[in-house]
């Protein structure tokens, strides 16, 4: 399988130079190279190796099942999956694993951006395609990579910014009024730098006070730490920016616990949370309005992926980046919809959604 792969590869990059020189249309090499069974059809597994960050969080869950549940024997897959505990030097040796055993293709979920150049390059050489799922890698050649599939967290970043601005404009609080308390995720990671940079727009662009910004590493465990000690400084907070459901879960137990409320009315000491994911125990919050705001975050990339090494097995050229599109939900209708940029640059209208039972319960997960 793999053989067919590289030869169908080395065509369409002879396609590629050809055309960069300004050469002849003649691509008649890559047709041929890719017939082959498909997936599910033949007799012969397809091997993949999925390095998968770790469990850190509800989303993750529901991502690693996607991917199992569609890289399964029965569709024609023969999947090793490797958990890494959020640790790259895990990862890495992961990959390097995958290598040995001359997988038909890798699969790898980063957990941070950086620090991949030396290891895809090795499965580059060994010519093993891989794709990329969920956050992105900062490499230094694009083409240690054949493709990406996952969420434009800048843009979700963005949203919530939006949705809050909107939000107090509707109820009449002043920008000064807002007090931040922001619990990031896995520093490094897409998920981290994208949620970031779109709360730290908002705070430039509108003026809200940032009282103090902590990592919550993307788990329930540590984002109920951070709020504790975040809680025990701050008399003042009002907004709770949880880069992912978990966290907020840990950051909602923190507030409790402290004898405090979450909710809307910050006028009267209640802190508004606001989370990412859209996983289904975080919207259930939503719907008791714990959390008031949350951007989602699709996890099943499961069957998006498959599509991708179809398309390689049979010959086509894949796109390179691919962003999943995604809603934001909330506990009232006080926004309807905001307005934001993404990762390319293009603005975009978004509606909000005021999530109902019927919706929760209609959502694949
Ligand atoms: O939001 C978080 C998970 O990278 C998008 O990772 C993913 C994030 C997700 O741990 O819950």
């Amino acid at each position: 399988m793999k053989k067919r792969f590289l030869s169908m590869l080395m065509a369409s990059a002879m396609c590629l130079s050809l055309a960069a020189c300004g050469g002849g249309a003649n691509n008649d090499g890559g047709g041929s190279a890719a017939s082959g069974s498909g997936t599910g059809g033949g007799d012969e597994l397809i091997t993949v190796g999925f390095s998968q960050v770790g469990a850190e969080s509800d989303w993750r869950t529901a991502n690693t099942e996607s991917m199992k549940s569609t890289f399964s024997e029965e569709n024609g897959y023969k999947l090793i999956f490797d958990d890494a505990q959020q640790k790259q030097e895990n990862q890495i040796t992961a990959i390097r694993n995958f290598i040995q055993q001359d997988v038909d293709y890798i699969m790898l979920a980063p957990v941070t951006e950086t620090g991949w150049d030396t290891v895809l390059q090795e499965a580059y050489d060994a010519g093993i395609p891989v794709i990329i799922v969920d956050r992105m890698v900062d490499v230094s050649d694009e083409e240690l990579y054949t493709s990406w599939i996952g969420t434009d967290a800048l843009l979700e970043g963005r949203k919530a910014a939006e949705w809050l601005n909107a939000y107090a404009t509707a109820k009449g609080w002043d920008a000064s009024e807002i007090n931040i308390a922001h619990i990031q995720g896995t520093m490094g990671s897409t998920a981290q730098i994208g949620r970031t940079q779109g709360l730290e727009e908002g705070i430039e662009k509108y003026g809200w006070n940032l009282l103090s910004q902590q990592c919550g590493e993307f788990t329930q465990a540590k984002g109920q730490e951070v709020m504790e000690s975040m809680l025990k400084q701050y008399d003042n907070i009002n907004v709770v920016y949880c880069e992912n459901d978990n966290e907020a879960f840990g950051a909602i137990d923190a507030i409790e616990a402290a004898g405090k409320k979450v909710g809307t009315d910050i006028k009267n000491g209640e802190i508004l949370v606001i989370s990412f994911d859209t996983t289904n125990a975080g919207l259930t919050d939503v719907l008791e309005g714990k959390i008031v705001c949350n951007v989602e975050c699709n996890p099943l990339h499961g069957p998006r992926a498959e599509e991708l090494i179809k398309a390689m097995e049979a010959g086509e050229e894949v796109e390179k980046l691919t962003y999943v599109d995604e809603e934001i939900f909330a506990y009232d209708d006080t926004v309807k919809s905001v307005t934001a940029t993404n990762s390319l640059d293009k603005e975009g209208e978004y509606a909000v959604t005021k999530l109902t039972q019927e919706i929760l319960d209609g959502r694949a997960y």
